[in-house]
């Protein structure tokens, strides 16, 4: 079955966005996954198609109504069931790749995105939505957030990225407490009085590999000292079982 994602908004002409222009539109277009958009709007019930209202116990901002919030969902899960519904708020667990590969394993997903202050708590708990978030920064809505979420995802579909063992290699693909990448660089040997690396012009295969991880550490060390931490005990405990 192909992959299928559904972006609940109030704001449909956001997807696929910039999405539709890189690998991701290239693969919708070759049919690698589908991306439907349900407009929440559409499920109001009111002549002025009222979706928010005043939260209760005062303050600022409009909440997105439940009943509006469930009906999209309800109209969502039939177009696709069996999918899991994620609510992106800044509110949510933070998006790993772990949880890319999860989402990207199964049916797809559908992308619950608020505006406003966001939804009714009650509507989250009785469709048992995921609440992710992207960053620890706030934005105007879910609507970037999902599209993030919807590029990691589809770059890891079969057939998607084409042949590159790039996947693999990368930071936060293999294990579960990665290195930053090494840096790149290409031709020309010199540029504005800057060289490439001796050693990634010797030829010295071994070399290049060991210069490319002492990079790579040193720059998790130094950028990252929390994903450097969770690889600390792991290097202690396989050091430990060598001697
Ligand atoms: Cl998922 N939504 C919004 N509005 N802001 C965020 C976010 C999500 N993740 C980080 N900031």
């Amino acid at each position: 079955m192909t992959w299928h994602a559904t972006a609940l908004t109030l704001f449909p002409e956001m997807f696929p966005g910039s999405l539709g222009l890189s690998l991701a539109g290239r693969a919708l277009r070759e049919g690698r996954w589908r991306l439907d958009t349900v407009q929440i709007r559409d499920f109001a019930v009111d002549k002025h198609r009222t979706v928010d209202d005043t939260p209760c116990g005062g303050g600022a901002g409009m909440v997105l109504r439940p009943d509006v919030v469930d009906a999209a969902c309800e109209a969502a899960l039939a177009q696709g069931p069996g999918r899991p519904l994620v609510y992106l708020t800044p509110r949510g667990r933070l998006l790993d790749q772990a949880l890319v590969r999860e989402l990207a394993t199964g049916p797809g997903a559908v992308l619950v995105c608020g505006r406003y202050e966001g939804l009714d708590q009650r509507v989250i708990e009785a469709r048992g939505m995921r609440e992710v978030s992207v960053g620890d920064y706030v934005l105007s809505g879910g609507e970037p957030a999902a599209l993030l979420m919807l590029d990691a995802c589809v770059r890891l579909l079969p057939g998607v990225m084409g042949g590159v063992d790039s996947a693999e290699e990368e930071s936060f693909s293999a294990s579960e407490a990665p290195l930053l990448e090494y840096p790149h660089y290409t031709k020309p040997a010199e540029w504005l009085g800057r060289t490439v690396p001796e050693v990634l012009l010797s030829g010295h295969h071994a070399a290049v590999a060991r210069w490319r991880r002492e990079q790579a550490e040193a720059a998790t060390r130094e950028r990252r000292p929390d994903l450097w931490a969770r690889r600390e005990p792991q290097r202690i405990a396989a050091a430990g079982l060598a001697s």
